[in-house]
């Protein structure tokens, strides 16, 4: 028998990594910084799968949280995980810009795994405990846990898109997806438009009455749907980069790239849904129609490798790879190639160091929930310099209005405001930053951590 807490985190994965036999360490990203402090004080849990296939754990504590695994089999991994979650359910909450995957052998797989995910969390949560899901990967489990522990407060969060309805009407399963989340007191959407989309779609598939974002459920209780806009750690980034081993490692970058005019730099995980061969074909055109003249501007792409057994990342890496060789092949010269292009991840600090050397950031997501990159470059840069590119199609965009915003399918516009964004004077360069950071120092990671909660817990 496990003990039981009144405050649990439910995630696909667990916030840590294994660095060893038996040895962690705390993960890096937004989400990890913001619950693990709410977790600490509240002494709360966290329920998510460990990250190794086939392999049983027991609870564990590190770094002041204690820690649930969830066992996945290698099977599930590649059916609940790579399938329904990745093949699936993400291109087509992201627009479809990739064909989304209906398998009934995935389903099955997602349902057992939220099953097993709702079992661990009914069995952790002390009476009346606040419980909040996470993610696209568990739609299902604030009904089935609700099922379990009708005394439950349950709260759930989607870092991804919404759909509107004539998209998500695709999904043979869109009524239990849809009955899921309706098991949730709270569901909380980045964007406004994601929770009307849920209220409409649960109006017009299911038949429920709502006021506003209030729905009324056949069993007698109120759903509350809502937008809350994640942010990062404003803070923490904004005195990390000040730190002299930063500021220095940031003018070595632009000396080993060979201190052209312009640095423009892309950070994403290797996905289709970040607009990566959109950018490349238009900084490779301003190259070629000499916009940008031969070593002027280097720009460089960090690649993250993500979600590689995946069909569709398989062909989108070699698709990119391509793109690249052909614009340095073509527009390069013997020891200095416009694009640098880095299929590997990095530490905080090296991350840093690229923001405060890029001049332009380039964030063109064909559709994002939210883009934490965005909203990462703008904490970094209290100099006031430094451009950022932001597509209309991230969530960032309803808050980031002073960007230089683009329509990534748009390839004159794009290479337009690239160049725009490149030739900006430092007075408008640092109106627009102050606006920015003024925005994402107030709406930080924290701020969204407090809001969910508390209107989880009204
Ligand atoms: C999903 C939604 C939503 C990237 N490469 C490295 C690295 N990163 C970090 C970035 C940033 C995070 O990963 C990526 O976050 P994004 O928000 O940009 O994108 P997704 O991964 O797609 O996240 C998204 C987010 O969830 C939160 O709700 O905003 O819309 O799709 O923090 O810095 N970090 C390190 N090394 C790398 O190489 N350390």
């Amino acid at each position: 028998m496990t003990s039981t807490s009144s405050f649990l985190i439910v995630a696909n994965r667990l916030p840590v990594d294994r660095v060893g036999e038996d040895m962690w360490r705390r993960s890096p990203g937004g989400l990890v910084t913001a619950i693990a402090p709410v977790l600490q004080r509240r002494e709360g849990a966290w329920i998510g799968w460990h990250g190794a296939p086939d392999e049983h754990l027991d609870p564990f504590d590190h770094d002041g949280m204690h820690l649930i695994p969830v066992p996945l089999s290698r099977q599930e991994v590649e059916l609940y995980y790579e399938g329904f979650s990745n093949a699936t359910l993400w291109p087509l909450y992201h627009d479809v810009v990739a064909t989304p995957v209906y398998s009934r052998v995935l389903w099955d797989a997602y349902r057992t795994v939220n099953e097993r995910f709702a079992q661990a969390a009914a069995e952790a949560a002390e009476p009346g405990a606040v419980v909040w899901v996470q993610d696209y990967q568990l739609q299902l489990v604030p009904a089935m846990l609700r099922r379990l522990r009708p005394d439950l407060r349950i709260g759930f969060f989607l870092h991804i898109p919404f759909p509107p309805g004539e998209l998500f009407q695709q999904l043979p399963w869109r009524r239990e997806i849809l009955e899921g989340l309706l098991g949730a007191d709270l569901v909380g959407f980045q964007r406004p438009g994601g929770a009307s989309n849920f209220v409409r779609l649960c109006r017009r598939m299911l038949g429920l009455n709502h006021q506003k974002h209030e729905i009324y459920t056949e069993d007698g209780r109120v759903v509350r749907a809502g937008s809350f806009p994640i942010s990062v750690d404003f803070s923490e980034l904004d005195t990390l980069v000040r730190e002299p081993h930063i500021v220095a490692r940031a003018k070595e970058i632009r000396a080993e790239l060979g201190e052209p005019e312009y640095v423009l730099l892309g950070v994403d995980r290797l996905d289709y849904t970040k607009g990566i061969g959109q950018r490349l074909k238009a900084f490779g055109e301003l190259l070629a129609d000499r916009s940008v003249k031969p070593g002027e501007a280097v720009f460089v792409q960090i690649a993250t490798p993500s979600r590689e057994r995946v069909q569709a990342y398989v062909r989108l890496r070699d698709s990119i790879e391509l793109q690249v060789g052909r614009i340095n092949g073509e527009q390069g010269e013997i020891g200095q190639q416009p694009v640098q292009y880095l299929h590997q991840s990095y530490g905080r600090d090296e991350l840093a160091a690229l923001y405060l050397a890029a001049d332009v950031m380039v964030v063109t997501p064909l559709r994002d929930g939210m883009n934490l990159v965005a909203k990462e470059y703008i904490a970094c840069r209290h100099d006031l310099r430094g451009a950022l590119v932001l597509s209309e199609f991230a969530g960032a965009a309803d808050e980031l209005r002073q960007a230089f915003m683009v329509n990534p399918y748009d390839v004159d516009g794009l290479k337009r405001t690239m160049l725009a964004a490149m030739r900006a004077t430092p007075h408008d360069l640092s109106r627009r930053m102050r606006s920015l950071r003024r925005r994402v120092a107030t709406y930080d990671v924290d701020h969204w951590a407090r809001e969910f909660l508390t209107a989880l817990e009204a």
